[in-house]
């Protein structure tokens, strides 16, 4: 296998670090680099594991810092991005939605823009990775499937910033021949996610014997992945997806969020040794998210049979492994949730309790 340079942006995030981890230990004679500019939801603790890996290096830098940039691609010959670093989170996307336009949008491009100028037209062995979601699709009714052909209809700030940065890399390619690959996930679950996305956040108020505030009726649908097998498919992405194409990643594992919090509540009770039924008693319906799609749902099938990817864990396991990832890193859960978290759990649930 040919040697690999891989530019990494949003390594300290959720997915991210993942990412870094499976190619990092898989991969021992490539080179990896780490962009991450260490927002809310970078963290080096999530790549602790990796800081002294020889193939390994962290660098922090904007990737809306078209200069700083530049001067990575000029110190380092990177032949790969993998593009993940992105403002992602949709409640934060509605109250704040510039920096989703920023980070997703303008920073895609200046990464795209980077990525050609240091190139030079010379695009040989070159690939341009960027990681996208399911939400760029809309929302669907009870049935259905997105496809790699459903039309865009992004609706919320965050999705729209997203459709936005998969139309540049598109363009990039179209117009000036850089070669790329887009993959758009659904939801992911797992280690080192940020407890302000549904499944850590529960776990989370469990622990503490706090309300779980549940939108609406609670009855939107999410397909839910594992995160460790959303970095497996990427890796088959990257060695194997064709260039110019878009591959749809998902579960085929569809939750309605009142059953899956009941799920997190059974889950809870039994690793903390609790009453059955007594995590339940914390649901609370709350107010709805503003334009809350109703549910995604993912068509998985080009990734399945192109490349031979599919989920390895059981929905069951998969919870089950992360509550007691969570249960044994109450120092991580500790640190990310100080300061800052509390100002934002105030702001975003005070209308809602
Ligand atoms: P995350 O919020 O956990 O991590 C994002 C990372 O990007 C952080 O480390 C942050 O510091 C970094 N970052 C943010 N702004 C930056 C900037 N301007 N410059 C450099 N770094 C910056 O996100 P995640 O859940 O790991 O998602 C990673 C990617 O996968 C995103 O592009 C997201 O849209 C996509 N995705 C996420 C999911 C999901 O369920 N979480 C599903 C499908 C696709
Ligand atoms: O407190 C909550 N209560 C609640 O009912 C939160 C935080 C969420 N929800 C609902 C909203 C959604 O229907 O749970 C569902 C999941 O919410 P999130 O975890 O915020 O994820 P979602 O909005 O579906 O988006 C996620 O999947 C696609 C990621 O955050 C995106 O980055 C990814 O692109």
């Amino acid at each position: 296998m040919t040697s690999k340079t891989i530019l990494v942006t949003g390594g300290a995030g959720f997915i991210g670090s993942h990412v870094l981890r499976l190619l990092v230990n898989r991969y021992a004679d490539y080179s990896f680099i780490n962009l991450d500019a260490l927002t809310y939801a970078g963290n080096l603790a999530n790549v602790a594991d990796l800081e002294k890996r020889d193939n390994y290096s962290f660098v922090k830098a904007d990737v809306t810092d078209l200069d700083a940039i530049r001067k990575i691609f000029a110190v380092y010959p990177i032949d790969t991005v993998i593009h993940l670093a992105a403002e992602s989170h949709v409640d934060r996307s509605i109250e704040d939605p510039l920096v989703f336009v920023r980070t997703n949008v303008v920073g895609t491009a200046t990464m795209l823009q980077a990525a050609r100028e240091a190139w030079k037209g010379n695009f040989g062995g070159k690939l341009f990775y960027h990681v996208s979601t399911d939400e760029v699709y809309g929302s669907l009714g009870e049935t259905g499937y997105f496809t790699e052909e459903t039309d865009y209809d992004p609706r919320s700030p965050y999705s729209a910033s997203k459709a936005g940065s998969d139309h540049l890399v598109r363009a990039w390619h179209h117009t000036y021949g850089l070669p790329v690959v887009i993959s758009n996930c659904s939801n992911n679950y797992g280690p080192y996610q940020f407890p302000e996305k549904l499944i850590p956040l529960f776990i989370n108020n469990i622990r503490h014997e706090k309300p779980l505030p549940v939108y609406g009726k609670g009855l939107n649908v999410r397909d839910w992945l594992y995160v460790e097998d959303h970095a497996r498919a990427i890796d088959a992405i990257l060695h194997g997806g064709r260039v110019g194409e878009t591959y749809n990643i998902g579960g085929g594992n569809e939750w309605r969020n009142i059953d899956l919090a009941r799920v997190i509540c059974r889950t809870m009770d039994e690793k903390l040794g609790r009453e059955r039924g007594s995590s339940e008693e914390l649901i609370s319906y709350v107010p709805d998210r503003a334009g809350h799609d109703m549910r995604y749902a993912i068509d998985a099938t080009k990734v399945r049979e192109e490349l031979g990817w599919a989920p390895s864990l059981q929905f069951e396991e998969g919870i089950a492994k992360t509550v007691d990832w969570y249960l044994e890193n109450e120092e991580w859960l500790r640190s990310v949730t100080s300061g800052a978290y509390q100002d934002y759990y105030q702001t975003m649930y005070q209308n809602r309790s």
